[in-house]
């Protein structure tokens, strides 16, 4: 068995978790935020077979899409007298990030 953790775009969360519940894959969907971007994201995590791995991170592939975001950097500390310009920065936020783990357990007791 594999615990399929998937990050994704808030916007992507719900028709991603009713197409995996329409394959009847369970699913958990978790609020998350980015390390980087700090905004809010979710993490879809589900325990599979090991070979429904693929067609689950297909139903992701399918259901998840890239988006170009904009990055105000944060100024840098500054001397009196100097000058920031801030130039915003467009980031590509991916369609998903997806990691596959062992499962040493699993029981639903
Ligand atoms: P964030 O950390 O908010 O990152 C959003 C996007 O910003 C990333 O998209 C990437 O394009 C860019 N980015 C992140 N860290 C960066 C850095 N140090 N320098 C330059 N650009 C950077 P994705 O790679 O598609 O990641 C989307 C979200 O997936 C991330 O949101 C984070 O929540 C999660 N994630 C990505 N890689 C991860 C990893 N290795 N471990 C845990 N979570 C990860």
């Amino acid at each position: 068995m594999k615990l399929v953790v998937a990050i994704v775009h808030s916007e992507d969360a719900g028709a991603l978790v009713d197409a995996l519940l329409e394959k009847e894959f369970r699913a958990t969907r978790l609020s998350s935020s980015g390390g980087f971007l700090k905004q809010s994201n979710a993490t879809i995590i589900l325990g599979v077979d090991d070979a429904e791995v693929d067609e689950v991170v297909g139903i992701v592939r399918e259901n998840c899409t890239s988006r170009t975001q904009v990055v105000n950097p944060m100024p840098p500390i500054m001397e009196p007298g100097e000058f920031f310009m801030p130039y915003p920065l467009e980031v590509e936020v991916g369609g998903a990030t997806v990691f596959v783990l062992p499962v040493e357990r699993f029981e639903r007791l």
